[in-house]
């Protein structure tokens, strides 16, 4: 019985190995192919988590996972809306200023999906 459950373990292992490289190369792809001023949503984060650009530059959110997300203003003068997987939407800041937001749907009492756009 041990004998011959062995090749099994050997070849789970295989492909567990086998699999962690591929994830691992995936997000190498996708971090290098990301776009200037584009801000990421996946792992329910904003990645950069704080933006800095000159002003008149259209950041870019881009829904990289299958939940739901939202780029939204915390004071509502701007807002993505809904984005699903694969979606993109600009957002052009025309002003010099301080812009916090959030995600609508994975944000409770200021805390969870929050991300800041420095202007200057
Ligand atoms: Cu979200």
């Amino acid at each position: 019985m041990k004998t011959n459950s062995l090749p099994i373990v050997i070849l789970t292992a295989f492909l567990l190995i086998v699999s962690i490289s591929a994830c691992t190369s995936t997000k190498n792809i996708k971090a290098a192919s990301v776009p200037p001023n584009t801000v990421i949503m996946a792992d329910t984060k904003f990645t950069p988590n704080v933006i800095t650009v000159p002003r008149g530059t259209t950041v870019v959110w881009q829904n990289a996972e299958d939940r739901v997300h939202t780029a939204t203003a915390n004071d509502k003068s701007w807002n993505t809306g809904d984005m699903k997987i694969g979606e993109r939407k600009g957002i052009t800041f025309d002003k010099p200023g301080t812009y916090p937001y959030h995600c609508t749907h994975h944000t409770m009492l200021g805390v969870g999906m929050t991300g800041t756009v420095i202007v200057q």
